[in-house]
């Protein structure tokens, strides 16, 4: 080997490292390929599976990222908004019939209590009992925990028989018009805010008439949520006819080929026969401008008013013949027990709730989802819907104002949803 050039010593050399080099490298690729199967085989990293398709962004998210929320969560929430009333109710129950209580007269006496104070409310408490106690005798029940089931059947019962949906726009002829209604801070402009919201995102093009005329500020709130839902919003000045801005928007809905037109009106006192007046007028109007609407007429009730929710529900119904509640505020209360009270005593399907202010808090009312919520907590997905641009609107017509929301995608401006 001494007696080789130089040159060619070098160039031995260089050809063993290079061989080197080349089997090290392979070695490295295998074992990195093998780590990789075994992470695809358990279910890991799927370096080695083809590249799922992009998602395509939306062209223009107009509802806020919180109203596409994962539905894993919605459940969650549920339970999370009823849990006041939940500690109230179930909590209570689970107290009065823990250990092997007997079924005597003390304890339907203290559940008679329980139930109302929990706003169930004097009937609905009288009939659930006679329900129970017929069970318990039928059973020849000794033990008391059994009439924790009895209940929550029961209640699922009532709930069910007087559930509905809220109306769908592809059923009517011309835009589906939801006029809202109740007494001063109910929550009527929230829900349309979020209702508006949901409508957008099954893909409908939504106009909100404002119009409450009366309270200050009540015109700027609308147009807040008619932004961050990606609605247009209807206005006139304040102090203007509230009938006449009914119209202008159900005109305009016409005219657009809107689907969905919602109408928002001043708060008012149930008690007020002049301000029901005035209501009624508004529901006429829209009447005689398309035929047939309002097809809905949706009364928002505060769950925090408790058994008043039950006398507004009649005289709102007795004025402009209510089709369905929005029962709102579930979540800040202890009293969301007047729901069973709503549904046993009155003749109008419970159709939405509210469980907060955000703009993705309002909820179909589902009486089974809601009872497991409240009796069992349970976990589940209950989503529905995604989200999708609304069309855009680009002109104003016959003189009224149009503010066209539809393709603002900006995050939505803080403060909105306050009163
Ligand atoms: N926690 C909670 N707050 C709600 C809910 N719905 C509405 N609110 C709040 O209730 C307050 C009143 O809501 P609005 O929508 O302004 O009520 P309104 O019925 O339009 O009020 P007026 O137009 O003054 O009659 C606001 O602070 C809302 O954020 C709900 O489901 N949960
Ligand atoms: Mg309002």
């Amino acid at each position: 080997m001494g007696n080789l050039p130089p040159a060619v010593l070098i160039g031995g050399i260089a050809g063993l490292v290079a061989v080197v080099v080349l089997v090290l490298g392979l070695m490295v690729r295998a074992r990195s390929r093998s780590q990789a199967w075994e992470q695809v085989k358990d279910g890991g990293a799927s370096e080695l599976l083809p590249a799922a398709p992009k998602a395509r962004a939306p062209a223009a998210p107009a509802v806020p990222a919180a109203a596409a929320a994962p539905p894993a969560n919605v459940f969650g929430r549920l339970v999370q908004g009823l849990s006041r009333t939940r500690n109230q109710v179930v909590v209570g129950l689970d107290a009065l019939f823990r250990g092997k209580k007997k079924v005597d007269e003390a304890l339907w006496g203290s559940l008679e209590e329980l139930l109302v104070t929990s706003d169930v409310g004097i009937n609905t408490t009288t009939r659930l009992l006679e329900t129970m106690r017929a069970a318990a005798a039928r059973e020849e029940l000794e033990d008391a925990s059994r009439l924790r089931l009895i209940l929550r059947d029961e209640v699922l019962r009532i709930l069910t028989s007087r559930a509905g949906k809220i109306a769908d726009p592809s059923a009517t002829d011309g835009p589906l018009v939801v006029m809202v209604v109740g007494v001063n801070g109910a929550g009527k402009t929230t829900t349309i805010g979020k209702l508006a919201a949901r409508y957008v995102a099954a893909g409908n093009k939504v106009m909100i008439a404002a119009g409450d005329t009366f309270r200050a500020a009540a015109i700027e709130q609308v147009m807040v949520w008619g932004r961050r839902a990606g609605a247009e919003v209807i206005r006139n000045d304040a102090d203007s006819d509230p009938a006449a801005v009914a119209h202008d928007a159900v005109t305009a809905g016409l005219a657009r080929g809107a689907d969905v037109v919602i109408c928002d009106t001043a708060g008012r006192l149930h008690t007020k026969s002049d301000l029901m007046e005035e209501l009624r007028k508004v529901h006429r109007v829209i009447g005689k401008v398309q035929s047939g609407a309002p097809h809905e007429v949706l009364l928002v009730l505060d769950s925090t008013n408790g058994q008043n929710a039950i006398a507004q529900a009649r005289q709102f119904t007795a004025a402009v013949g209510v089709t369905g509640i929005a029962l709102t505020k579930l979540d800040g209360t202890a009293r969301g027990g007047v729901i069973i009270g709503i549904a046993h005593e009155l003749d109008i399907p419970v159709k939405l709730i509210g469980i907060g202010e955000g703009i993705e808090d309002l909820r179909d009312f589902e009486p089974e989802a809601f009872v497991r919520a409240l009796f069992d907590g349970e976990s589940e997905s209950l989503g529905r819907g995604s989200n999708s641009a609304s069309e855009a609107a680009k002109d104003v017509e016959r003189g009224i104002v149009v503010e066209d929301f539809a393709q603002d995608t900006g995050t939505p401006p803080s403060g909105a949803g306050t009163g």
